[in-house]
């Protein structure tokens, strides 16, 4: 047997399938799998056993039976080995279809093959559909947040460049590969090595359990230092998946769990230095990773850690930075090399100050040259020191869109209630915006990131948001925080969500701390308020009122404001109106925040067909960007995507056509016909996301595939809604109880009292 793949299993379900799913697709068969169980339940063993019954190659399920952790379930995986090599494989990374294949091409005369790793948020199916795509979309900034920088604080004080190689050195050549593909020198690991299991095992190297969190670094630096006979393959063959949801599943460098990790960091250090002294560029190599890791972790520890932790970790330091080769300082920037000298004379109390006034320094430095950040910083240290406002209420719908929405009815029904109780400020996105919103009784107009945004941000007591607030936001004591969202959910909602493809892959982590701020958050029925539970893992207080956006469709008599809204769209009262609506696709998009839509009902046969007795309005989401052209259809289409309030324009539709988009569920207060145009449902429900609701079985109209069908049905309204009538009334009573035009008192009075 060729190969044996070393697998250490903990209970990941949700990973291991593309795990062992990689291994079932290799090009070489000639092998098998150890999965060793640490600590997994009863569940995930047999599952696994399931599994191992139908492998095309022996798939061997261990349960651990000494010690625990990584270090031991590999260790007996070695123990317990066939191969003529063995490979380390994590349970939550996979391997490219052809990696046994090409290592071991590379593996005769050899003690190590080493190759390229490449990381990713995603599991094989989306990585391969479209990961690299995706990957540059997620390495740029959450959509809603564009501008939002995650971490003021954030920086780099020392760059992790790298050297052109110009030794032939195969050796080197390999370490060198080695050194830098692992991101940090916390990063540094023994995975996707092929090693000579006869190497290992004559020289009887095993992973040192007493770490929890190094045990890969002085193992991988003794395997690679005690043998010339290594190779490398520059094609990327492992793929190492980061973990999308540190709340509920943090990978070991998730955890925090900071001055066991620097204890652990500096021992590996020592430890490694031992066998790689003398090695000339590569103990350089390492060096400068280590040095990253004291200046970027260990010295900013000092500033945040009590003194007896402090000093602790300050002794052991001392241990290890005589260490460190002049070499590597030499390559460092000035700040490092003082910040390296001072900490082998002077306590940490003195490196925190240093390390304070580099960072205040470098802050000073981002202030002067960016607006953006001057003003985050007066939010922080001027304005959110200030003295609460308590009759100000900050609104804000759509990340500033518009006015529109749950928000846009609290204002005016707080307004006409209790006139004078309160002062209101308005969020906008942009100049335009804030010009044409006219907005009734009097408020604030601020433009989002703007200065007097970030003073109201700070010093307003109730904020009423239906969507999130910025990372940086700070919730004071005494703030209130009305969330009322923004939909019913269909599609899958954050942790509900296994691939994040469209905002920042840490997505999950950010939502989490978002929702912490919020005082209530509204649900529009008991269905939401149960998936909101678990979708935002949110805790805190729920309305169960209803969204105030839809009171109006319960007004009882509609006929004045219809024929107002019809007047002020120009759109003449004898014609019906069909209002197309559909939803945004996360992948397509030309950049962060900016989505495209692409119309794929052919208009000119709409018009055709319908255009006597109907007209259409297209109304794409917020998020598209792309102005569709409907110049050709004057008369009959008509572009509303601008326009503010869609309730009002569910008012005037006689019948609704949209596909995943929550508006349905609030349409169907209307009891009004309703169409899903689902040209691409396949890839939306499982590729892009996923769906709460069985859609096929509840949806209360047609899901329909092309222009014809849509025709068919728009002909055939009467009976469809015949045939649809017990589905409708299904679905009213499960989305729509709530709403019976009450919702906004009810939202008012228990957050803002009578
Ligand atoms: N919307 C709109 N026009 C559209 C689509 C949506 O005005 N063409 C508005 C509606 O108020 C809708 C809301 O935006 O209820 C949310 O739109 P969705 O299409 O459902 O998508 P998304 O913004 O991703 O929100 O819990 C709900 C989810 O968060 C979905």
């Amino acid at each position: 047997m060729k190969v044996t793949v070393i697998i250490p299993y903990h209970n990941e379900k949700k990973y291991i399938g593309d795990c062992l799913d990689s291994l079932w697709d290799q090009t070489m068969q000639d092998m098998e799998a150890i999965v060793v169980c640490d600590d997994c339940d009863a569940e995930a063993v047999s599952e696994l056993r399931e599994r191992a019954e139908k492998s095309p190659f022996p798939l061997t399920v261990l349960e651990l039976t000494e010690g625990h952790g990584t270090a031991a379930a590999r260790n007996m995986g070695i123990r317990n080995s066939q191969g003529e090599y063995v490979l380390f494989l994590d349970c939550d990374d996979y391997l490219e279809t052809y990696a046994l294949e090409e290592m071991l091409s590379q593996a005769e005369g050899r003690d190590i093959v080493y190759a390229r790793h490449a990381g990713t948020w995603y599991g094989r199916r989306v990585y391969y559909d479209n990961g690299k795509q995706l990957y540059a979309q997620n390495t740029g900034k959450s959509i809603e947040e564009e501008d939002d920088e995650q971490d003021p604080d954030r920086e780099s004080d020392e760059p992790d460049s790298r050297e052109e190689l110009v030794q032939e050195d195969e050796w080197l050549q390999t370490f060198d590969m080695f050194i830098h593909n692992c991101s940090s020198f916390q990063g540094i690991t023994a995975l996707g090595m092929l090693v000579r299991r006869d190497y290992i095992r004559e020289r009887e190297y095993f992973f040192d359990e007493s770490y929890t969190y190094y045990t890969d670094l002085p193992y991988a630096i003794r395997l690679l230092c005690d043998t010339e006979r290594t190779g490398h393959i520059s094609k990327t063959l492992y793929i190492k998946r980061r973990h999308n949801d540190p709340i509920n599943l943090p990978s070991l460098g998730q955890i925090s769990d900071d001055k066991k990790k620097h204890r652990e960091a500096m021992r590996a250090y020592q430890e490694i230095k031992e066998i790689i002294r003398g090695r000339g560029e590569a103990e350089i190599m390492l060096d400068r990773k280590f040095i990253k890791y004291y200046v970027t972790k260990i010295a900013r520890y000092y500033v945040t850690a009590g003194k007896k932790d402090g000093e602790e970790i300050y002794k052991q330091s001392l241990r290890c930075l005589p260490l460190i080769t002049d070499g590597a300082k030499q390559k460092s920037m000035r700040y490092t090399r003082s910040l390296l000298k001072l900490s082998q004379k002077k306590g940490p109390a003195e490196i925190a100050k240093k390390v304070s006034r580099h960072s205040s320094i470098q802050t000073l430095g981002r202030i002067i040259t960016s607006r953006s950040a001057m003003r985050k910083y007066l939010y922080r240290k001027v304005f959110s020191r200030m003295k609460l406002l308590d009759n100000v209420v900050l609104m804000e719908s759509f990340f500033g869109r518009n006015y529109s929405d749950s928000p846009k009815y609290i204002y005016e029904y707080l307004n006409s209630q209790y006139p004078d109780r309160y002062r209101y400020v308005w969020i906008f996105s942009d100049r335009r915006r804030r010009r044409e919103e006219k907005l009734p009784y009097s408020s604030k107009k601020v433009i989002r990131f703007s200065l007097r945004y970030f003073y109201y941000m700070a010093r307003a007591k109730y904020i009423v948001f239906n969507g999130r607030q910025p990372q940086y936001f700070i919730k004071r004591k005494g703030n209130v925080f009305l969330q009322t969202w923004h939909g019913t959910p269909l599609k899958k909602l954050v942790f509900d969500m296994d691939e994040v493809t469209t905002a920042s892959p840490l997505y999950k982590k950010q939502f989490y701390i978002q929702t912490r701020s919020w005082d209530y958050l509204v649900a529009p029925n008991r269905f939401s308020e149960e998936v909101f539970r678990h979708a935002f893992m949110y805790d805190g207080k729920m309305l169960e009122t209803g969204y105030p956006r839809n009171d109006i469709l319960h007004l009882e008599d509609k006929s004045g404001l219809t024929a107002e809204i019809k007047r002020e769209l120009g759109i003449d009262e004898d014609k019906k109106v069909i209002l197309y609506a559909p939803t945004w696709r996360d992948d397509e998009f030309y950049a962060s925040a900016q989505y495209k839509f692409t119309l794929k009902l052919d208009m000119d046969k709409l018009m055709r067909e319908l255009g006597d007795e109907y007209v259409l309005l297209l109304r794409t989401h917020y998020f598209v960007v792309d102005n569709l052209d409907l110049s050709p259809y004057v008369g009959f289409a008509y572009n509303v995507s601008q326009y503010n309030d869609i309730a009002r324009l569910y008012l005037i539709s006689d019948v609704l056509i949209t596909d995943y988009s929550s508006v349905f569920f609030d349409y169907a207060n209307l009891r009004r016909p309703m169409l899903f145009f689902t040209y691409d449902l396949e890839k939306y429900r499982s590729v892009l996301r996923g769906f709460y609701i069985d859609v096929e079985e509840e949806l209360p109209g047609p899901m329909l595939f092309d222009t014809d069908e849509v025709l068919r049905a728009m002909k055939n309204l009467p009976e469809i809604e015949e045939k649809y009538r017990e589905k409708y009334d299904k679905f009213y009573d499960k989305y729509c109880a709530w709403e019976d035009g009450n919702a906004t008192r009810k939202v008012v009075e228990t957050v803002f009292g009578k």
